[in-house]
């Protein structure tokens, strides 16, 4: 069914894209050309509310002032050296996100997937130098439904074929265990050869899929009992998102290797960084691993201030308060077409009632036409993650929109 209009001039811009971009992604029909705070704007002018924050990047909320403003201020003044050469903000950027999370010692990287494979790399590593796994046995189990990226690696470790399918051969060394499964991961870090289990403390991709209260401090201590890295993978959930600066936080757990993305940026830049202790971080030695943007004084500036706000403005605190405002008002909408509203702080979803999957893409395309912009994953499911600066008069007004495309679809 088709349900939302384009004006010619948005037409103009599909089909450019269209004609000249490879067809990877089968976006919304909606051309944007401005952001600001929680609001996106098309090129004819309309204003939405943006219900997805670029996957979390844009917690911060779109072109935060002040982080636009490191961005310009460092943009001309030096913004890549490479690492053949130090540039004056790279350990002070180092020392601040490193006491930030309280961990020995960071490792910069550029999008989240690169931090999933610093993550993989460095622990193969200390499982060969410190655990004393023979050469080019060790395992990394990963839980099913995880999304990490798009590289050989992540689609490797991949459960849905939509990622991994007729792109092999994959990665050897990977194994799966079912999510929120204690029992299933204790049998499987029994192996010996196992070096770290990789996992997002809630879902993202998969749907906002949240494990049970206690799985994660069991998968702390399962990790230590069996001697075994606990990677988390924080890029979406990390940064204020959940209603905490960590996931991890709700569980008071600590990963022995910790990955963040997205909105290390604010949605500016894309930076990624690795955090861990030494016993970790200090087994790869120079020249075994890096990346030419890495750790740039753009990004160092830039991350900084991107951090500093969610402090200094309190993100996780609104983010906690405006989630459960969220929740309860879409709870309150009694709508035959919501099955399930799930989510913790600002990372929400919504599992919709009908056997018809295009209808999730249908509410989508309505809550366009209506001024918010959300969209599906996994067919039956609608993410609901607006930047984590959103207030309560905003959330209301949100939610009459989604309950008007509710009305649309039936
Ligand atoms: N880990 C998690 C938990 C993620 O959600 C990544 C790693 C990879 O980050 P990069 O920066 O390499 O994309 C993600 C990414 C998309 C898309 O279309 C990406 C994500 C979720 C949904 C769509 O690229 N998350």
């Amino acid at each position: 069914m088709n349900n939302t209009t384009v004006s010619s001039n948005t037409q103009k811009y599909l089909d450019l894209e269209n004609t000249y971009g490879a067809h990877n992604y089968h976006p919304i029909p909606v051309v944007l050309d401005r952001g600001e705070g929680v609001y996106l704007y098309d090129v004819d002018g309309k204003r939405y509310f943006d219900f997805l924050s670029g996957y979390s990047a844009v917690n911060q909320g779109h072109c935060h002032p002040a982080i636009i403003k490191a961005l310009q201020e460092q943009a001309s003044k030096l913004t890549l050296t490479s690492r053949a050469f130090h540039n004056n903000l790279l350990g002070e950027y180092e020392k601040y996100i490193t006491q930030y999370f309280g961990y020995d010692k960071v490792l910069p990287m550029n999008t989240g997937v690169e931090g999933g494979e610093t993550a993989i790399k460095l622990a193969r590593r200390w499982g060969y130098a410190v655990k004393g796994i023979s050469e080019n046995q060790a395992k990394i189990l990963f839980a099913e439904g995880n999304f990490w990226g798009r590289t050989l690696a992540a689609i490797s470790s991949s459960t849905d074929p939509s990622s991994y399918k007729g792109f092999g051969p994959y990665m050897p060394g990977f194994g799966i265990v079912p999510y929120n499964d204690l029992q299933a991961l204790e049998t499987a870090l029994a192996d010996s050869n196992v070096a770290a289990f990789m996992v997002e403390p809630i879902q993202g991709e998969a749907g906002v899929v949240i494990p049970t209260e206690g799985y994660l401090k069991g998968v702390r201590d399962l990790c230590t009992k069996y001697n075994v890295l606990f990677i988390a993978d924080e890029i979406q959930t990390g940064l204020a998102r959940t209603g905490k600066m960590l996931a991890c936080d709700h569980e008071n757990v600590r990963p022995d290797i910790l990955i963040l993305g997205k909105a290390l940026s604010g949605g500016t830049l894309p930076i990624s960084a690795i955090l861990a202790d030494d016993t970790i971080m200090m087994q790869i030695k120079p020249g075994e691993h890096g990346s030419t943007y890495g750790g740039n004084p753009l990004a160092c500036a830039v991350a900084m201030k991107a951090l500093e706000v969610l402090r200094s403005e309190k993100m996780a605190e609104n983010a906690a308060a405006m989630g459960a405002l969220l929740r309860s008002e879409l709870e309150k909408l009694h709508s035959p077409l919501i099955k399930l509203v799930r989510g913790k702080g600002l990372l929400n979803a919504i599992v919709i009632n009908h056997p018809d999957p295009e209808v999730s893409w249908e509410l989508c395309l309505y809550l366009k036409e209506l001024g918010l912009l959300a969209k599906p994953t996994h067919g039956d499911k609608i993410r609901f993650a607006p930047p984590l600066i959103i207030n309560e008069a905003q959330i209301k007004e949100a939610v009459g929109i989604i309950a008007e495309a509710l009305k649309r679809i039936s």
